[in-house]
């Protein structure tokens, strides 16, 4: 009845004959889209956007996006416009917008748990998939579709128990989400001869399997390597934040909700070039399922250029206030300490960014979030001077394109204040709120048939001919 109902809204706007072949697929693979559902959502939209691609094609397809030069082949394809990724765009002043919304707009029009308060993650992966401001009724069902999805095989445990202590927690994140593909029902969708018109719905299924079981997963890494916890079952009436804050012990600290509620909505989605989005994107061009999809992009997440950056801002602060012996260095400290990480050859972390000229407003989102609740926090204050000193330091040393804080110069200071002290662990939570952005790109990239990516490679020597 459901999937009639939901087929009924997909036949409205489509084709026939791909209505049809869902209808078809819902009745023998029972992944049923109740009506008003994000998926039935979703199957109204598609066909709107595979036209709109249709389009483009059509009127645009051999206008050229720009000259490629030999700098950017040989320096990491800065400014090529060689992705379609439609879930966010970057500004290089302005930052970011998730779906056209700036996140100012987005903190004020997606539905809070608290008046006044965070967005629901719920809510932006709503945004991220369909493009639209969901109402409370609608991420009330995303909560209650990510709990009911939210366990993991035995296997899994068994494993994530077994790691030894010291294997990083990301690459604990990637291993268990590789153990979990098992499961993956894209990836048996494909054995069992899907026709190409429906991969989005597994891919779908697949993505909010991941998502429901990343904090379980998460959790059960955090508790193996930090805090010998039990792990704590998923309550079915609360929201994924919660649910998340629960199972890492911190359930009852209403401001750590709160926080993380910020921090899983902002790291979500930063358009589609970062190394973290586009290495799922890739990895799921080969139709690799979104399990193994993510956990390739994850592994490029756990890079210290990338989203490791947030670890090591916080251990660069405490190791400067450990050799400096303070809480709470002086500007002139930091200075002479920051001249000190430079003339050893090594980056400022949490400082630059490969697009972005300007303060991240992502840091600022969060800074925003410091003041309200914890502006005498004495890290929160270091933090601050930093803000202060650093952009004026690495101008001064002239090659750097942005010297302001990006995202991971604020996150690790602002858990500390609520006492999630380990910071090899800041990045998997990084990696948990990625997962919303990439995934819904990877539904959208799998519901155009977007194809397998293979840009071209030179030699150096081709290159040196070619100019001859
Ligand atoms: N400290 C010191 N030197 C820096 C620097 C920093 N924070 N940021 C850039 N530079 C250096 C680069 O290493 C490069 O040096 P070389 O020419 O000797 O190789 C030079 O300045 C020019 O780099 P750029 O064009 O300004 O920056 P890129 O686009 O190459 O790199 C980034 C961007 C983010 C990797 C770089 O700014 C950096 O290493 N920052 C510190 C690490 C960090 O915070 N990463 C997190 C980014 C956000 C995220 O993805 O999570």
């Amino acid at each position: 009845m459901l999937a009639q109902r939901s087929c009924a809204i997909f036949s409205k706007a489509s084709k026939a004959s791909t209505a049809g072949l869902w209808s078809s697929f819902l009745r023998n693979k029972s992944t049923v889209a109740a009506a008003g559902s994000l998926k039935a959502r979703l199957a109204e939209l598609i066909p709107l956007k595979q036209q709109q691609l249709k389009e483009l094609k059509t009127n645009h397809g051999s206008k050229s996006l720009g000259e490629v030069t030999v700098d950017m082949a040989i320096g990491g394809m800065r400014g090529a416009k060689v992705l379609l990724w439609d879930t966010s765009l970057l500004d290089s002043e302005e930052g970011i917008r998730f779906r056209g919304y700036s996140i100012p707009e987005v903190k004020q029009l997606l539905p809070a748990a608290v008046e006044g308060g965070e967005p629901y993650p719920e809510g932006m992966l709503w945004l991220l998939m369909t493009g639209e401001v969901p109402t409370a009724a609608q991420v009330k069902s995303i909560s209650e579709d990510l709990n009911s999805r939210a366990v993991i095989p035995e296997f899994v445990e068994e494993l994530l128990d077994r790691c030894p202590r010291d294997l990083h927690p990301m690459s604990q994140l990637s291993l268990a989400l590789n153990a979990l593909q098992r499961d993956s029902i894209f990836a048996k969708a494909y054995k069992d001869g899907i026709n190409k018109k429906l991969y989005w719905d597994p891919t779908f299924e697949d993505s909010m399997n991941v998502i429901a079981k990343l904090p379980l997963v998460a959790a059960r890494i955090y508790q193996n390597v930090f805090k010998g916890g039990k792990a704590v079952p998923v309550d079915m009436s609360v929201d994924y934040s919660q649910n998340f804050a629960n199972m890492l012990g911190f359930g009852e600290n209403k401001g750590f909700v709160e926080l993380l509620r910020l921090y899983l909505v902002l790291h979500t989605d930063h358009e589609g070039g970062n190394v973290s989005a586009h290495t799922t994107h890739l990895v799921g061009s080969a139709l690799s399922d979104p399990y193994l999809s993510l956990a390739a992009g994850l592994n490029g997440l756990a890079g210290p250029l990338h989203g490791l950056a947030n670890q090591e801002v916080l251990r660069w602060i405490l190791n400067m206030n450990k050799s400096l012996n303070t809480n709470n260095p002086t500007k002139e400290q930091i200075t002479n300490y920051c001249n000190e990480t430079l003339a050893s050859g090594n980056v400022i972390p949490g400082f630059g960014h490969a697009v972005l000229r300007k303060t991240d407003p992502r840091y600022t989102s969060q800074r925003e979030f410091a003041l309200k609740h914890l502006k005498d926090d004495p890290l929160f204050q270091t933090v601050s001077n930093m803000y202060e000193v650093v952009p004026q330091i690495l101008t001064k040393q002239g090659k750097v394109k942005n010297p302001w804080p990006n995202v991971d110069a604020h996150s690790g200071c602002l858990l500390c204040h609520y006492g999630l002290l380990e910071q090899d662990y800041y990045t998997v939570m990084f990696g948990v709120s990625r997962a919303f952005g990439v995934l819904s790109q990877l539904v959208w990239d799998r519901a155009l048939g977007l194809p397998i990516e293979r840009p071209k490679s030179m030699t150096m020597d081709s290159l040196t001919n070619m100019f001859k």
